[in-house]
């Protein structure tokens, strides 16, 4: 029985190499070249694979997603019927993640923004001290990855609040869930990081009523989907000074058109959706782990619900 991996040429010799470090005995092949359909038991895919091709293999028990990330799985016609399909929770993808926002935190926080706009023009000019106690985050998500941003932010001295669908407890941080809570926390937030899974109760949650909530000033981070943000209302909130900078990761469509006004907007810090990145030999083991599982009839780890749509 093999697995097949699908995504780009070298990720995908990456994590051919990775999952056969810690199990030198499995028969990986690289898609195309699948081989017999019926000797595939485990398709890890990234976003490019065609999910009505996975159809062709009748043996399929398990389906891996390469990142956090599904909703390249959520759209028609899905996964296979009755395949279970798992996603990544990984260290390196959490810990890559909580030092984005890190950054991005700080490069708002310590008004950065403003200085490189005052180096540019050789102006030598001390703006007032920020207060990191006054300087209120709210994330919206605290799964995997907003409760790890969390985390690292707290020990700083900022305060945190975040947003979730189900009523949530994460130590030090003050959460909100529904759509008054949403709103509760946005009025309070100076910098809102956003790192909820797309789905479409999330599409468009950034848009001209919930950033119009924010103190004005306030600063986005968005690293979790493109389609979270209505682009033209943040452009729109920019330029009207209501937020203040955006440090956007992710984008609909990605690569990023070259002639969109993100590229050379003065208060926007465009990524090419790098804030964190799958490291193979980092998520292999969880992947092996569960095609174990699969072949004994064991719960698996992971796994998306596909009812929530994460
Ligand atoms: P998780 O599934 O662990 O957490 C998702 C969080 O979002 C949960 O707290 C969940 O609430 C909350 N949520 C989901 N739907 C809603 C809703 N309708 N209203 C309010 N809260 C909601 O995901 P991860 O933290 O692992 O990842 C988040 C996303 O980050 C991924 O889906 C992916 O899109 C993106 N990502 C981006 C990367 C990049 O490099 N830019 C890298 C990796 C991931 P609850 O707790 O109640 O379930
Ligand atoms: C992910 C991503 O979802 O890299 O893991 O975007």
């Amino acid at each position: 029985m093999a697995i097949l991996l699908s995504t780009k040429l070298n990720a995908m010799e990456a994590w051919r190499d990775a999952l056969l470090a810690e199990d030198p005995g499995l028969d990986i092949r690289m898609f195309p070249d699948a081989g017999d359909p019926a000797d595939i038991e485990a398709a890890v895919v990234w976003t490019a694979h065609d999910l009505m091709e996975l159809r062709r293999y009748p043996n399929l028990k398990l389906m891996v997603s390469m990142g956090a990330g599904v909703d390249h799985l959520t759209r028609p016609p899905g996964p296979p019927p009755g395949v279970p399909v798992a996603r990544l929770k990984d260290a390196r993808l959490t810990s890559g993640m909580a030092e984005f926002v890190l950054l991005n935190v700080m490069r708002f926080h310590r008004q950065d923004l403003e200085y490189r706009a005052q180096q540019a023009a050789r102006i030598w000019n001390e703006l007032p001290a920020p207060d990191t106690t006054k300087r209120r985050i709210g994330i919206l998500g605290l799964g995997e990855l907003g409760s790890a941003a969390a985390r690292t932010l707290l020990p700083l001295g900022f305060p945190v609040m975040g947003w979730t669908r189900n009523p949530r407890q994460v130590e030090g941080v003050e959460t909100f869930h529904g759509a008054d809570g949403l709103d509760a926390m946005l009025r309070r937030t100076d910098i809102l990081v956003c790192l909820l899974p797309l789905t479409p109760d999330t599409r468009g949650v950034v848009n001209a009523r919930t950033l119009g909530l924010l103190p004005r000033g306030a600063f986005l981070i968005n690293a979790a989907r493109g389609g979270h943000v209505v682009d033209a209302d943040l452009l729109a909130a920019l330029d009207s000074g209501q937020v203040a900078g955006a440090a956007l990761d992710v984008f609909e469509p990605e690569p990023l058109p070259t002639d969109h006004p993100y590229w050379g907007h003065p208060k926007v810090l465009v990524w090419p959706h790098a804030a964190s990145i799958t490291i193979p030999s980092s998520a292999a083991p969880q992947v092996v782990e569960n095609l174990r599982r699969a072949r004994e009839g064991r719960p698996l780890i992971n796994l998306v619900d596909f009812t929530a749509g994460y």
